[in-house]
Formats: C-alpha cells, structure tokens, sequence
C-alpha cells in the first residue's frame, strides 16, 4: 500500500501533479477515500496552516498548496460520495463576507451533493443580503455557512438576523461551521447545527431536515 504521509509531503510542496498521481494510486491500491482525505490531503494542508503561522510559508505558496488539494479532492469526489440522486432538499452554501476561504466549504459542497442535496454555492465573502436572497428565491431547506477566520465569525450571526428580519428563519436550517467555529459558539448565535468536519456536517443535515432536531 502506499504511504499516505506521501500525500502530505506533496500538498506541502504545493505539488499538484504529484498530488494527482498519489491519489490514484492512492485509490488503485486499495485505500480509503475518506483516509486518503484525512489523513493525506487535509493533513497536509494542517501543516501548510502551521508554516503559514510559523511565517515559513506565504501566500502564493499557500495557495499552490490549497490548488494541489482541489485537484486531489477533486479526484476523491466520486469515492467519497454515498449516493448520487439528488432530491432531498435545496441547500444554500457560501463562505462568509469578508472570507475567500473555500476549500472545507467546497468539500462540505461535495459532501451534500453526494447525499442527495441539490446545492446552491454562493462561494466566497457572501454578504448576508445575498444569503437572505438565495434562501428565499431557492426555497432552500438548508442554509450552510462556513467561516474560517475569527474575525469573519460574527458575520454567521448578522446572516440570522437578517434572515429574521425578512420572516424567513422559520422556514430554513442554518449550519454553521469552519475552523474556528464551535458547537457554543453555534449556540450562541442560534444556529439550527454545527459540524467540526464536511462528514458530521452531512449527517447533521440529514438530521435537521428529518426533523429529528
Ligand atoms: Co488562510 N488562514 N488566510 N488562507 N488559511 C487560516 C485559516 C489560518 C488559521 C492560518 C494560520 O495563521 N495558522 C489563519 C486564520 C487565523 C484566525 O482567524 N484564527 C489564516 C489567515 C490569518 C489568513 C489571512 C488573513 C492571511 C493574510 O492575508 N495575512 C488571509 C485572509 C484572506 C481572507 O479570507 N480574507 C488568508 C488567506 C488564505 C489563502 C487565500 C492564501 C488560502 C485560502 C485558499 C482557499 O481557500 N481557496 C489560505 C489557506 C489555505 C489557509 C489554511 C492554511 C488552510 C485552510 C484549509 O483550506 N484547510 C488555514 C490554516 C488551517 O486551517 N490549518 C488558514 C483545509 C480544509 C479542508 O479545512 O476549511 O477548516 P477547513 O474545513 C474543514 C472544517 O473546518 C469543516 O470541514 C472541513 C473538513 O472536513 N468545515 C465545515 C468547513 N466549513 C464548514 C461548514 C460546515 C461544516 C463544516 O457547515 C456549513
């Protein structure tokens, strides 16, 4: 079998071809897609974010290394993906005003259209007006934040009030998550769900929407 630890070497070198081929054969000899995800690909990019931290690491470097991820995510889709028929529900996505982080928020996407969720991704720095609008003009059962930084956070918080304010709260779910984001800090702001990762975050949607929460 192959060493996974390869995967990490690679994300961190920023090298997406190598990143590519690792995969595959990653895939070919037997692993797990969800092995291959965690602990090569997102390991890899916990040690870019601890060089990034370090300042052994910078932007334009960072962001080669999040593009190899894409593309061996991107490879990992079918595998990690449990059924393909859509029709559970409209889920709205996006990250957050004032965060271009999208690669967790991407493979939360992934994740949701795999379980059956027809999703609607608003990308990245999502103002709140735009959440409200797509929530309403989709009929959206589902409404899935993602926040990577603390200081783009509080934005989840004024996305529910804004919801409020235009009488739509009763009819959507929120689910928050990203990094920083915690189950009381979901609490705190009154979302309907947290997930600490893409795959708690599909079996909390299923949840929320089964009515069992
Ligand atoms: Co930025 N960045 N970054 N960055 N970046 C972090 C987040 C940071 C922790 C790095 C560090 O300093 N250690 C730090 C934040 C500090 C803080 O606020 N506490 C940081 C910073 C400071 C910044 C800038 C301000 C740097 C600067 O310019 N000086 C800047 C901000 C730009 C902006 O957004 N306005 C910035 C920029 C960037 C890049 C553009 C270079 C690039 C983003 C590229 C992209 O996304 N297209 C980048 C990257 C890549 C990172 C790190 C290294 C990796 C993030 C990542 O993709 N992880 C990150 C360090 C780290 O996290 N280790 C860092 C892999 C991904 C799979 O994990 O997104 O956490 P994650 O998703 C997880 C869960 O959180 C969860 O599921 C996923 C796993 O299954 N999840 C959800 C995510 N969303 C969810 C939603 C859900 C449920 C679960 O429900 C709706």
């Amino acid at each position: 079998m192959l060493d996974i630890t390869n995967i990490i070497s690679a994300v961190l070198k920023g090298d997406e071809p190598e990143v590519k081929l690792l995969v595959l054969e990653a895939i070919s000899t037997g692993e797990k897609a969800g092995d291959i995800m965690n602990k090569g690909l997102i390991a890899g990019m916990d040690e870019v974010g601890k060089k990034m931290e370090a300042e052994d690491m910078f932007i334009p470097e960072v962001l080669m290394s999040a593009r190899a991820m894409n593309s061996g995510a991107q490879i990992l889709k079918p595998h990690l993906t449990e059924e393909d028929s859509g029709g559970i529900g409209v889920l709205v996505i996006g990250t957050v005003q004032g965060d271009q982080h999208d690669i967790g928020k991407n493979l939360v996407k992934m994740l949701m259209e795999g379980a059956g969720f027809e999703v609607v991704d608003l990308g990245t720095d999502v103002d709140p007006h735009k959440f409200v609008s797509a929530v309403r003009d989709n009929n959206a059962t589902i409404l899935a934040m993602s926040a990577l930084l603390t200081t783009t956070m509080p934005m989840m918080a004024d996305v529910i009030s804004a919801l409020n304010s235009e009488g739509l709260r009763d009819r959507v779910k929120v689910l928050v998550g990203g990094a920083p984001v915690t189950e009381e800090f979901s609490d705190e702001i009154g979302a309907d769900g947290y997930g600490p990762d893409a795959g708690s975050a599909v079996r909390i949607a299923k949840t929320l929407i089964s009515g069992e929460v």
